[in-house]
């Protein structure tokens, strides 16, 4: 088996298959990203291209990422038949999506209802070298031995796709020139425009072209005779350009289409192979002795990079990526805290640019603490294009179907300290202090400033509290004392002091218009320190047992037993409100501080938290981005078959829909957690001044680790073998 490829071999359209399936056979370069749905169509399939940033508004979310007019579709009819995978019979078929060279891939035998037989193989691209570029190669050989078969091969653009129920893109023009053909659309509220152009040739000069103009599916179309055995092999080329990223986007995207049709599929394939190439020079991770892990390792990879701009620091990676409609292409804590290290590591000009756009929504995180009553920075707990709050106020549960208010745009304030927290691990990382200075300080500063405005003082015992939040356990709402919450926000204060005296030595003018942009007197640094020394942080100080929050432990104790062989995770058994009774955790709380702040706490302390909190979170069907997360704990603490199984669970959300909502799109956030597994953890990476260590805790069959990272422009080896 190929430790590059993920296939099936059969074929199960059960809908919940076909649409997990769809968001895992995903291609993409940063761009864009097209599910895996099928050139000739299936009844019920959820076709989708998303473009990066590239939203239009919603009712209830906001925006949301919109589906652009489907490029894939290529229908194959044989002496008038038409060719589905519903129709007709299947002798064989095998789906292959080639990560290390970013190829989708079908190879299929079939037999129409009249008893013709074709061998059909299909691939396609989203081309790595010009972003802008899908491609699809479409070949039809004849196994029919003695007639001619008359073949029509039709290539389109479906414009009759929306987000669910919702059509986001009216046709503005359409027409063809030379060997194009093309459609300009725009979004309904954004006014996005996009220009699509298309080219569709064949090998056989026999076979006769055609266009076909028309508002909802403009075509280009081959008719022609197959012979006995002979094969036609069909090449579309599609171009995409937007006005976010010209002025005028058709004119670019045909400029571009001639270019590219003159070079020619080949050597667009070429090239594109030679960027993923380059890419998993760097990337790749090894690991010998578990093929599973090796490849949803390389998958966690190949979901982080397609999901990415290289260069476009107006957007940020959705917790889906592109590659559903999950929580519509919103930006949480999962890209700051889950994904982000895999950047800093491998990609650290997307990293910075990761944290530009934060910079960039700077005004909207001012405006919103400005709105409650708050100082500096809060960020929004889901963010797009501008950086206002887009938190839907109400959804229905996706396990019970109740109705939920939905809190967390108000009460999930943690996401501030995560944006500090990733600013300073990227300056950490790169050693970029041009980014400190420049960008980084100024949202390091403002998110202190935010939180020193957000605790309360309680003048009886000199302590600071922050109350009515929500920590990472989503399940537990109006909390006072989050551990996570308030270690985080004393953490983010201290980082502030920190790099304002950094900026003070490095580069006096710019501490000196950052303290009077922000207001940052010494009275207020010293309000600052003093918040670092006595913020509650619910610990017993005998045994270092952190409290999630206040009254967590007097919760009721949570029957696991009786709810064993579940599919549901204990919120969608219980309730949104019962729920808060239980001593139970949705995700990694408490013990993602002790992760994070690694060096703060010795292993007593990150022993006796594990204890207590691992057999008290849902780890099957709490959240997905925390079970391979805990695998860094898990390994410091030597507890190696925890981690392997932890790690198993992480590995196969998407490619087994383990949660069953694979559907909606890829979780990006556990690819993040499932690369730092295997670099915090079983590899044990950890910084030190100027270098930095390892520690090896390989799971039980592993015999090999390697691989490479970025530490402040050196690239460094690490090779552990067992
Ligand atoms: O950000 C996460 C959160 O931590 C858990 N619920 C899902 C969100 C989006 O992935």
């Amino acid at each position: 088996m190929n430790l590059w490829h993920i296939s099936d071999k059969n074929v199960n359209f059960s809908p919940d298959k076909l649409h997990s399936q769809e968001s895992v056979y995903t291609i993409g370069n940063g761009y864009f990203c097209t599910r895996g749905t099928f050139e000739e169509g299936y009844p019920g399939a959820n076709p989708a291209t998303l473009l990066y940033g590239v939203f239009d508004k919603v009712a209830i979310a906001g925006e949301e990422l919109a589906n652009v007019p489907d490029w894939l579709p290529v229908q194959l009819f044989v002496n008038g038949e038409r060719f589905r995978l519903d129709r007709g019979r299947l002798l064989a078929y095998q789906r292959t999506l080639d990560m290390e060279h970013g190829l989708l891939q079908r190879t299929i035998h079939w037999e129409s209802t009249t008893g013709i037989r074709l061998l059909i193989t299909i691939e396609r691209f989203a081309s790595l070298a010009d972003v802008h570029v899908g491609l699809i190669r479409y070949s039809v050989t004849s196994e029919h031995a003695k007639h001619d078969l008359s073949i029509e091969l039709l290539a389109s653009f479906n414009t009759a796709v929306g987000n669910s129920n919702l059509m986001h893109w009216e046709t503005v023009a359409q027409d063809h020139q030379d060997s194009f053909t093309w459609l300009k659309s725009v979004t309904r509220s954004s006014s996005v425009e996009l220009a699509q152009t298309m080219s569709f040739v064949t090998n056989s000069p026999d076979f006769t072209q055609e266009f076909c103009d028309s508002d909802i599916a403009p075509a280009i179309r081959f008719l022609g005779k197959l012979a006995p055995r002979a094969t036609v092999t069909a090449e579309k080329i599609v171009v995409m350009y937007t006005s976010r990223d010209n002025p005028d986007p058709l004119a670019h995207a045909l400029e571009t289409h001639e270019k590219v049709f003159a070079q020619g599929y080949g050597a667009q394939l070429a090239q594109h192979q030679q960027a993923w190439h380059g890419f998993w020079q760097d990337a790749d991770i090894l690991i010998e002795g578990d093929d599973t892990a090796q490849r949803a390792v390389r998958y966690s990879i190949y979901q982080l990079r397609i999901n990415a701009a290289l260069h476009d620091p107006r957007y940020s990676v959705a917790a889906k990526g592109m590659t559903g409609f999950g929580y519509h292409g919103h930006i949480f804590h999962d890209t700051e805290i889950f994904m982000f290290p895999f950047f800093a590591y491998t990609l650290p000009d997307v990293a910075r640019n990761l944290l530009i756009y934060r910079y960039h929504t700077l005004p909207a995180a001012r405006k919103k603490a400005q709105q409650n009553g708050y100082a500096g920075a809060q960020y929004p707990w889901e963010s797009t294009l501008s950086g206002v709050e887009m938190t839907p106020s109400a959804i229905v549960h996706p396990e019970n179907g109740e109705i939920i208010p939905v809190l967390n745009g108000s009460l999930e304030i943690h996401i501030s300290a995560s944006i500090a927290y990733a600013t300073w691990q990227y300056w950490v990382v790169t050693g970029d202090d041009a980014f400190l200075r420049d960008y980084g300080a100024e949202i390091i500063l403002s998110t202190a400033l935010f939180w020193s405005s957000r605790v309360e003082k309680h003048l009886e015992n000199q302590s600071y509290e922050i109350t009515n939040v929500i920590g990472p356990d989503e399940w537990h709402e109006h909390v006072n004392n989050n551990a996570f919450t308030n270690g985080m926000a004393r953490w983010n204060l201290q980082k502030a002091l920190a790099v304002l005296t950094w900026v003070q030595h490095e580069a006096p003018e710019k501490a000196r218009a950052l303290e009077q942009q922000l207001d940052l007197t010494a009275q207020r640094l010293d309000s600052w320190q003093d918040i670092v020394k006595r913020i509650e942080v619910p610990q017993d100080a005998q045994n270092g047992l952190f409290e999630q929050f206040d009254g967590f432990f007097k919760l009721k104790t949570l029957d696991q037993e009786q709810y064993a062989g579940r599919t549901t995770s204990y919120q969608g058994i219980f309730g949104v409100k019962d729920i808060q009774k239980y001593r139970i955790s949705k995700q990694a709380d408490v013990l993602m501080l002790l992760t994070l702040l690694d060096q703060e706490f010795d292993l007593k302390t990150k022993g006796v938290n594990w204890d207590y909190y691992y057999p008290i979170t849902d780890h099957e069907y709490g959240s997905s981005l925390t079970p391979a997360f805990h695998v860094i704990l898990a390994c410091e603490l030597g507890k190696i078959s925890e981690a392997a199984d932890l790690f198993l669970k992480g590995c196969l959300v998407d490619l087994k829909n383990l949660r069953g909502n694979t559907p909606e799109g890829i979780h990006l956030a556990c690819c993040g957690a499932v690369w730092q597994a295997v670099i915090f953890g079983f590899a044990g990476l950890r910084l030190i001044d100027d270098g930095y260590t390892t520690a090896e805790h390989l799971p039980a069959t592993w015999t090999r680790l390697a691989f490479s990272f970025l530490h402040k422009g050196h690239r460094e080896y690490v090779d552990i073998r067992r």
